[in-house]
């Protein structure tokens, strides 16, 4: 099954968004098999955004994701990369569509409350960063999908 990491950001945390974020993820069908509330250390960062390091904006980024506690997850379902993708909205929030999270909840590309993998090959890298092996559910719990009931 299709995994991903998706991770509510410093700024998102602050706000008190970790619940309605899980809530649309489990409305939509998919499942959570790992979570956790962290802070980020450097390395770990810059680990994450390493595709990034050579943009001028690197090192607030850095700043940024290790400003205070995230809540990484690991997600599976069906094209849960493109899927939830979709459901976080462009990457600068003057973009994303209203009805996605950034689109509703974010007003800056710095600020945009939500990181969630880009392809199944980021997910497993991102996941490897932050998760170990034995951390992640077996995802045996019966779930019940939109159109399956
Ligand atoms: P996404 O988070 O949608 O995958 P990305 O991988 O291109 O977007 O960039 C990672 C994060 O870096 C993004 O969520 C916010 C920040 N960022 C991207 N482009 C930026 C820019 N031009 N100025 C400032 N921050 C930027
Ligand atoms: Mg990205």
């Amino acid at each position: 099954m299709e995994k991903t990491y998706l991770m509510v950001k410093p700024d998102g945390v602050r706000r008190q968004l970790v619940g309605k974020l899980v809530q649309r993820f489990e409305d939509k069908g998919f499942q959570l098999i790992a979570a956790k509330m962290f802070r980020m250390t450097r390395e770990q960062a810059e680990y994450h955004y390493e595709e990034h390091k050579d943009k001028p904006f690197f090192g607030e980024l850095v700043e940024f994701i290790t400003s205070g506690s995230v809540f990484g997850m690991v997600w599976q379902g069906e094209n849960i990369v493109a899927l939830s993708r979709a459901m976080m909205g462009k990457t600068n929030p003057l973009d994303a569509a209203p009805g996605t999270i950034r689109g509703d909840y974010a007003l800056n590309t710095g600020n945009n409350i939500i990181h969630g993998s880009d392809s199944p090959q980021s997910a497993e890298r991102e996941i490897s960063n932050f998760f170990r092996p034995e951390e992640l559910a077996a995802g045996d719990y019966p779930v019940r999908m939109p159109g399956s009931l």
